[in-house]
Parts: C-alpha cells; sequence; structure tokens
C-alpha cells in the first residue's frame, strides 16, 4: 500500500501515532536541499513532550556555509539540530553523542527513582527519500534498513539497535496534506513525491527558475541564448535531440544525483 497518497494518509497518521506510542524520541529528517518544504508543519501536535532532534541530511548536495546557517536557525526551535551526510559520514558521530547524551539523561532521572533505565526508543520520520533509512544503516555501520531512490521503499516495522541503549524504529516517508504548490514541486524534484504523481514539466521550470539559464549552462558546459525556463528547455532539446519530457526527467535526475552543483532549492 503506497502511504504517500492523500487518500492513505489517514491511516499512515494512525500508524505514526501506534509508533510514536512506543517511541521516547524523535529524529526527524529533512533533506538539505529543501528543508522547509520536506518539514513537517503537522508533526508538532503528534510529538509534544518527546524528545526531538532534526536531522538536516544530505548536506554533502548543498554548501557548507548554507549548511551552518540552516543549523543556526533551526536551533532556534529545536535543541537538538545537525546537518549531517548519511552518504560522506560527514557528522554522523554527532548524532551518536546526541543520542548516548539523552541516555545518560534518562538513566539519571529514572536511577533517582532507583529504577534501571532501559534503551531509549526513537522513531525516525520525514517524508519519502530523504534518507532515513541510509542513516540507520550508516548508524548501525551495515545494511538493514532498505535504501532505495525512489518513494515509500520502507514497509512494515524495523527495530534496530545502534547503540547498547538506543533501539530505532524506521518508517515509510509519510506526507502532509498542507504543503502549497512551490513546495510541491520542491519535493517533487528532491525525490519525495512518487514520479507518476507530480508534474514533471512544472518541477523542471521551477529548478531552472531556482538555478538560471547561467547554472544550467555552468552544468553542462552548454551556450544559451534565453532566460526564460521555457526557451532553456528547447535550446536543450536541440542540443541533446532529446524530447521536452526526456529533458525534463534529465534536468531532474541530474539534480538529484548533484551533477548540477551544490543546490539550494531554498534560502537559508
Ligand atoms: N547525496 C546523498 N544522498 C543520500 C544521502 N542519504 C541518502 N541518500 C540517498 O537518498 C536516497 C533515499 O535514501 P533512503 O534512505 O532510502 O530514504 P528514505 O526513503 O528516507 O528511507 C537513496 O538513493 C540514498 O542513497 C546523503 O546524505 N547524501
Ligand atoms: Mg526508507
Amino acid at each position: 500500500m503506497e502511504k504517500w497518497y492523500p487518500g492513505h494518509i489517514t491511516e499512515a497518521k494512525r500508524e505514526l501515532i501506534d509508533n510514536l506510542k512506543m517511541c521516547d524520541t524523535v529524529i526527524e529528517v529533512v533533506d538539505a536541499r529543501s528543508p522547509f518544504a520536506s518539514k513537517n508543519r503537522e508533526l508538532d501536535k503528534f510529538i509534544k513532550g518527546k524528545n526531538r532532534i532534526l536531522i538536516i541530511n544530505k548536506s554533502d548536495l548543498i554548501e557548507e556555509k548554507i549548511s551552518i546557517n540552516l543549523e543556526k536557525n533551526f536551533k532556534k526551535k529545536y535543541r537538538y539540530v545537525a546537518a549531517i551526510s548519511a552518504k560522506s559520514g560527514k557528522n554522523m558521530k554527532r548524532l551518536l553523542y546526541i543520542l548516548e547524551a539523552m541516555f545518560r539523561k534518562k538513566k539519571e532521572k529514572l536511577q533517582r527513582r532507583g529504577v534501571n533505565a532501559f534503551p531509549i526508543r526513537v522513531v525516525v520520520l520525514g517524508v519519502p527519500n530523504v534518507g532515513k533509512s541510509q542513516i540507520i544503516n550508516k548508524l548501525i555501520g551495515r545494511k538493514v534498513a532498505g535504501v532505495a531512490n525512489k518513494p515509500g521503499f520502507t514497509r512494515g516495522k524495523q527495530w534496530v539497535r545502534i547503540l547498547p541503549n538506543v533501539d530505532l524504529l524506521d518508517t515509510p516517508g509519510i506526507l502532509w496534506t498542507n504543503s502549497s504548490e512551490n513546495e510541491l514541486k520542491k519535493m517533487a524534484l528532491i525525490g519525495s513525491l512518487k514520479d507518476s504523481f507530480h508534474n514533471t514539466m512544472g518541477a523542471a521550470i521551477h529548478l531552472i527558475e531556482i538555478i538560471s539559464k547561467r547554472g544550467i549552462e555552468k552544468a553542462y558546459q552548454v551556450v544559451l541564448t534565453k532566460e526564460e525556463p521555457e526557451s532553456v528547455i528547447e535550446e536543450l532539446t536541440n542540443i541533446w535531440k532529446k524530447s521536452e519530457e526526456d529533458v525534463y526527467k534529465k534536468l531532474i535526475t541530474d539534480f538529484r544525483k548533484g551533477k548540477l552543483g551544490l543546490i539550494s532549492l531554498e534560502s537559508a
């Protein structure tokens, strides 16, 4: 069953509430290239009273100074924030330190009441394709959680012990109903929406608007004459001898792989 279709959102929410009941800590994962669109405003009301960690993943795909700014900005709201890359391993240690610190705090609290501490249970949340499974795999150093470059790959419940005192629950990504048109385009670009579920042309044009004609020329070593995204597409169809549809797809695929350079879809 594909949880990101609006029709299934109610069911996905019910499952989320179930998962949350079992956990005391939430790791919310967002995509560094579009942290605001991939972040969930609805989540707040579900996770009152839990420890929260915000992870800005795929920071290898944006500029370092933007990563630092994002961390700074999110720290105004979240106590624990880390811009990481589950691919390169950057800052993964920080995430481990945060989890260890949380366990120590819990242990002290329980010891005061004369109770032995049990592992903290952490649920990993976020829209599809932000790298939740990859983060878990990196934390345990072997492949357990399914990783795929398509939304909705993770299914069923997958608990993994990543430290002697920390159990993690991987979850399938959940989409939300309150995203704006522009946010949906960004979600399509970062691969959080199924391809059949978004307008490829709209997403590709949005991408060109953000990186501009100059960015395209630089990425592909081509010379273009006009600025307008529609003209850029048309010129690329001629240069590459591809259909318009194939040009949209190529731009989006190359962006997702980081082949267009370090690109942020939102300002930090
Ligand atoms: N560049 C980059 N790619 C990543 C990173 N983390 C995950 N990915 C890729 O993003 C895609 C989705 O990862 P996955 O863990 O399945 O995402 P999930 O749907 O949130 O569980 C896969 O192709 C991963 O290889 C990262 O830090 N940097
Ligand atoms: Mg997954």
